[in-house]
């Protein structure tokens, strides 16, 4: 690329985000000037969100970590000097070595999550080099855990219909799910179904962007949705609404699932779920009658004690009403096993030396911290934020400051993570790297290219630990290869899905579509057990869970008297964002929202400052009325930084280390909490 000329190269939004944008970004003087959508790209269609059009400011942001730092202060401090990288390097592997004579390399931790969706520098060298090691396991559970059990366990996969077919929808259920602020392409294709004719319903426990977007909200009470999924159940059979001929044909359990659904009259839904009788049968019998009908299933269901058994529940719906394999009709989870790509041959588990090693999920990080035995040692965090994001901050945070820890964080920034860090280490940003992405909401695997130099002395995570592994002594043949070769090693599978795709066509066109060529899966394959749709499940009664649906309540006594969903919000994408101006500015600051019949019990008024507090910890916040959720109902929204937002406390010093019902999911949601006025 030649100065001074001004140039639209196209690039990949790394976010931990379902879109997955095509971006075109302008440069001039080998400088990122601006960033828009691709009007080329199939799904992208020019539209990005407002986060990622001022992704120069985060690049170039002032505090960008651009060299190695070393701990001079006490932990918990800001207090580093600049080091080289082979001071670093040699510190680590020192420390590496030590560990591994002393106690085993299982006191040693790896804790990463997606900051960076790339699969090289997400899923890539680094689980190499962990394997390599012989290192604790982490169990990625923090995000979708709970919820791609309970559908696996009634799918068979990670599967749904592809998200362009929803334009033929004539009836929407977004379940869970924020839509407008965290998919917003759903948005795009939903709007078109509207315009064909479709009704789009959202329930939710939050009158939000996305219940203002749709045609009916629907508030319901949290951790009840298996309640209401099973009353419409009950509706939809008595009603004579199912399809029994695709039930014959494609189910296993519908007996048992009749009999299950018995015990879920509306009466008894309505007072679980907070939702009026006449509300839940008008919901069945639209549901039941209109075709083709589409869910959308969010995380907000999944981040609580029962929200395996919810996504279940709720996934049953589209069996009973035949909806698989017609245009436009089905649900959407996730869509990970479409772009699944050859994960042994990256990540290779076979290099650990012992397969038994110990795993250790990544939600019970303040417990592993602190009580593991062996202890943990030794802490190497990436692309995670966990002083931020992680539940129950006060163990954590107890953990991080363990003398006898030692920490390695690796970011673009200064984190409140970083704050326990032993050694810092400089991230690039995707733009500085190569890279391959797939979405686990539509169907386009895409190649990204760098398009700006590396800054200062940043490396990328392969980089790292690609140079980690040399200087460790290991393999050159495993370790000493090019991000290009480890791209093709991806997509060296044999699947229906990646047929005749290849490196050369994504170089050339920047995308390629998996060859899904159906409307779904299902139900021409269901990778089941039985090869059925499992209404009721064998093996979840192996796993010593209820084999049909079954609506179980959260676990929290009630001794504290509202539920707090603390969920994400319209501007950060978790933690990330959380230190830029624009956005902090538009997010305003981290508040509750309260029912106005709650705010007046308490003589609370809009914008009083409240402790909310629990047995595990407390929180300073500001308190919203508004009738947006329900009497005994809290949201907040974002996960803020503490580190540049005077009078911010983490909203994860309340939630909790238990874990959900399934799959080991976190329980952040199923949360309870009192409040007083400060
Ligand atoms: N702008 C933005 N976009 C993002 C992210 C972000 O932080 N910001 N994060 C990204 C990530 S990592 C993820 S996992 C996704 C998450 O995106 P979504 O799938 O949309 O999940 P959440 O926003 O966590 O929760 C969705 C909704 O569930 C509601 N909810 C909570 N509990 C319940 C319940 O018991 N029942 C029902 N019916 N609803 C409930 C919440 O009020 C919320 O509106 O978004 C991704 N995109
Ligand atoms: N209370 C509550 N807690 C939650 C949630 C909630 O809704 N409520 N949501 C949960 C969910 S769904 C998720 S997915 C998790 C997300 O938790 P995390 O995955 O920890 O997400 P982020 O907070 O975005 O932190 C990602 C970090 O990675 C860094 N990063 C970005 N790119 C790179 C890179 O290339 N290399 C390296 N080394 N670092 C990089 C970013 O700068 C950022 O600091 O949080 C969970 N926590
Ligand atoms: S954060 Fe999501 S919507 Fe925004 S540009 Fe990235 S992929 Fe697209
Ligand atoms: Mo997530």
């Amino acid at each position: 690329m030649t100065t001074n000329e001004s140039t639209v190269v196209r690039s990949v939004c790394p976010f931990d985000c379902p879109d997955t944008c095509s971006l075109n970004v302008r440069m001039e003087n080998n400088t990122i000037v601006s960033i828009d959508g691709n009007p080329d790209h199939p799904v992208t269609q020019g539209a990005i969100c407002n986060k990622v059009r001022n992704l120069n400011e985060r690049v170039y942001h002032p505090d960008r970590l651009l060299h190695p730092l070393r701990r001079v202060g006490p932990k918990g401090t800001l207090e580093f000097e600049r080091i080289t990288w082979d001071e670093a390097y040699e510190e680590m592997t020192k420390r590496i070595k030590a560990a591994i004579s002393d106690k085993g390399a299982e006191t040693i931790l790896p804790y990463s999550f997606y900051g960076n969706m790339g699969i090289l520098n997400a899923e890539g060298m680094d689980r190499r080099f962990f394997h390599r090691l012989g290192a604790s396991q982490l169990e990625r559970t923090i995000c979708n855990a709970a919820g791609s059990a309970g559908y696996n366990y009634t799918m068979g996969a990670s599967a749904g219909i592809d998200p362009e077919d929803t334009i033929h929808s004539k009836y929407v259920l977004v379940w869970g799910c924020n839509l407008v602020s965290t998919n917003m392409h759903q948005v795009m294709y939903l709007t078109e179904a509207r315009k064909r004719g479709a009704k789009i319903v959202h329930i939710d426990v939050h009158r939000n962007r996305t219940s203002k977007w749709a045609d009916e909200f629907i508030p319901i009470l949290p951790g009840t949705d298996t309640a209401l999924a099973l009353g419409m159940m009950h509706i939809l059979i008595k009603e004579g609404m199912t399809d029994v001929s695709f039930l014959e044909k494609y189910t296993t359990g519908y007996e048992e699932l009749i009999t299950q659904a018995e015990l879920y009259p509306p009466e008894k839904v309505s007072q679980i779920t907070g939702i009026p009788v006449d509300v839940i049968i008008k919901l069945a019998r639209e549901y039941g009658t209109a075709a083709p009908s589409f869910i959308r299933i969010g995380n907000g269901l999944q981040h609580h004690d029962n929200g395996g058994m919810a996504v279940r529940a709720i996934v049953c719906l589209p069996a009973l009403t035949g909806q698989w394999g017609v245009l436009g009709g089905g649900a959407l989870k996730g869509n990970g096993y479409y772009s699944s790509l050859n994960s042994y041959e990256i990540e290779r588990p076979d290099l650990l030396p012992d397969r038994n090693v110990r795993s250790i999920n990544m939600n019970r990080l303040g417990e592993a911290l602190l009580a593991a035995e062996p202890s943990v040692d030794f802490l190497f965090v990436y692309n995670s934020n966990p002083a931020v994001v992680a539940p129950d901050q006060n163990k954590v945070r107890q953990g991080l400051l363990r003398k006898d820890l030692f920490t390695v964080v690796h970011d673009l920034f200064l984190t409140d993570t970083c704050r326990y860090a032993d050694i810092v280490l400089p991230a690039t940003s995707h733009f500085e790297n190569r890279d391959l992405y797939s979405s686990y909401w539509h169907l386009y695997l895409q190649l990204h290219e760098p398009i700006i130099e590396v800054m200062g002395e940043c490396k990328s995570n392969f980089t790292l630990f690609k140079e980690l592994g040399m200087r460790m002594g290991f393999e050159p043949d495993i370790f000493d290869i090019t991000e290009e070769q480890m791209i093709r090693q991806a997509l060296d599978l044999n699947t229906p899905f990646l047929d005749g795709l290849t490196y050369e066509e994504l170089k050339r066109e920047g995308w390629a579509k998996m060859k899904l060529n159906r409307p779904s899966l299902f139900p021409d394959k269901i990778p089941t057990p039985s090869g059925k749709i499992e209404l009721y499940s064998k093996a979840m009664l192996r796993a010593g869970l209820p084999p049909v649906p079954e609506y179980v309540p959260l676990q929290e006594p009630e001794v504290f008297p509202y539920l707090l969903v603390s969920g994400p919000n319209h501007s950060f994408i978790n933690s990330t964002f959380g230190n830029q101006d624009r956005l902090k500015k538009l997010e305003k600051q981290p508040m509750a929202d309260m029912n106005a019949e709650d705010a007046a019990a308490r003589g609370l008024q809009h914008g009083d400052r409240v402790r909310i507090w629990n047995d595990r910890g407390q929180c300073e916040i500001v308190v919203k009325v508004a009738n947006n959720v329900l009497p005994g109902v809290l949201v907040t929204q974002g996960l803020w930084w503490e580190h540049g937002n005077e009078g911010v406390q983490a909203i994860n010093s309340l939630t909790s280390q238990r874990l959900s019902d399934m799959g080991g999911g976190a329980t952040f949601f199923s949360t309870r909490v009192d409040m007083e006025k400060l």
